[in-house]
């Protein structure tokens, strides 16, 4: 068995991707606390090769759950015999991989200037590192790019800064940490241009810009990034392998020092949602936790991901409210009403642990721990059909309408300095 696994491996990584024909997508509802349960054992038997786009934790919550050819049959036929509610959310993964890769054909090759970029489309990590270098070469006086580290496969973790002065205040956004939700990254390429394009033409962005920085890391997670271009579309963690394992990864939405290693974190090297033998163990996460440290000024801290459709704040590993709380939820509010009055999508907002599940060594619970009020995550589009594999016509969308969330959050706390 391991022999197989491995020979599968070693022929993926010689011979090239791996293909998901005949995998469908398929979202389960549960009914009660039983069918949980038997969700539960579902997604503990390794050899189906479920994987679990929303894990089975909540009722509340759709679970969407990708699951290869080989075991649909066996999955259909347990959902059946325990009166599961189900539904066929994508009927082959395969086809719209195609379509994504045709899509990616058509935007080659880099063109030389940022004007001539294709935001409607996605792109390697190749193609995103050229994106930011001629960006800075473009606009000197307003963007530089700094080197926070480097991942674990040697890549620079690039962080593009938008500043008109020293000492200013400041924003980070990180898009990408888990490498397959593409349109975060896509989407954080757009709000650089955007920056660019709007500061000293439109009063609003130009009034922030002067007197507060922000700082944008569009592929957080660049060695998942990679993988997912050219070996596996799916991967979401780390490439660190795990001694003692054959799977590789950490999940680096787990491995943050809050409550690290807590409810909603695994301690399993092959789950999803590995927190790592340490916190801080993934160096993508260490860099910006150093980069946070040495600061010391950042007012807000947004960490975008996909897919659900929701704007989130701390606490995600305990149920204590946050002690801003009430302020917290006012302005996910405001920002979700602006980015509704754009294409009417429609946003949930709540902390992490009443709106998605509970969830241990995040992101913004640690830098919201650090000081910085205003941690939010986002989870953008969809809300299911397309999942992970939104299509490339509705980057710039979901970054327009993301933008005014975002500028929301800027005014917001540009004017309320604590
Ligand atoms: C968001 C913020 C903090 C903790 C969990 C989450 C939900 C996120 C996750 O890490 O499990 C879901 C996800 O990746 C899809 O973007
Ligand atoms: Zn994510």
């Amino acid at each position: 068995m391991w022999g197989l696994l491995v020979l599968t491996a070693l022929f993926l990584s010689v011979f090239g991707k791996e293909t998901f024909e005949g995998h469908q997508v398929l979202r389960i509802t549960a009914n009660n606390e039983a069918q949980i349960t038997l969700l539960k054992e579902l997604s503990e038997q390794a050899h189906l090769r479920l994987d679990f786009w929303m894990e089975p934790i909540r009722e509340s919550l759709p679970i969407d759950v990708r699951v290869p050819f080989n075991s649909l049959q066996t999955v259909k036929d347990f959902l059946a015999q325990n009166h599961i509610e189900y539904r066929v959310m994508i009927e082959d993964v395969q086809n719209l991989l195609d379509e994504e890769e045709r899509q990616m054909l058509k935007s080659r090759p880099t063109p030389r200037t940022t004007d001539d970029f294709v935001f409607s489309s996605y792109h390697d990590l190749n193609t995103i590192y050229a994106f930011m270098d001629t960006l800075v070469a473009e606009n000197s006086n307003l963007v530089s790019k700094i080197v926070i580290g480097q991942s674990y496969e040697g890549r620079p973790l690039n962080v593009l800064r938008f500043s008109t002065g020293a000492n200013h205040p400041g924003m980070w956004i990180d898009t990408g940490i888990h490498s397959r939700e593409w349109v975060t990254q896509a989407s954080g390429i757009w709000f650089a241009k955007k920056i660019v394009t709007d500061y000293g033409r439109k009063p609003s962005l130009t009034n922030i810009l002067n007197n507060y920085d922000i700082y944008l890391e569009i592929v957080t997670n660049p060695d998942g990034y990679q993988y997912t271009q050219t070996i596996n579309r799916m991967w979401r963690k780390t490439r660190k392998p795990n001694p003692g394992s054959d799977c590789v990864g950490v999940d680096p939405n787990r491995n943050w020092d809050a409550g690290f290693g807590g409810t909603g974190s695994s301690n399993n090297p092959c789950s999803e949602t590995y927190h790592g033998p340490s916190a801080e163990s993934e160096p993508e996460v260490k860099a910006i936790v150093d980069f946070v440290k040495s600061h010391g000024n950042l007012k807000a801290f947004v960490s975008i991901h996909s897919y659900s459709q929701m704007l989130l704040y701390p606490y995600g590993y305990t149920h204590t409210p946050a002690k801003d709380q009430a302020e917290l939820h006012v302005l996910a509010r405001k920002a979700i009403t602006k980015l509704q009055s754009l294409y009417e999508t429609q946003y949930k907002y709540g902390s992490i642990v009443t709106t998605i599940y509970q969830a241990s060594g995040g992101t913004i619970d640690w830098t919201y721990d650090q000081g910085i009020k205003y941690s939010y995550t986002f989870e953008l589009r969809d809300t299911g059909r397309f999942g992970f594999l939104l299509p490339a016509n509705q980057i710039v969308p979901t970054a327009k309408e993301t933008w005014l969330a975002l500028m929301a959050i800027m005014k917001h706390t540009k004017n309320n300095p604590y």
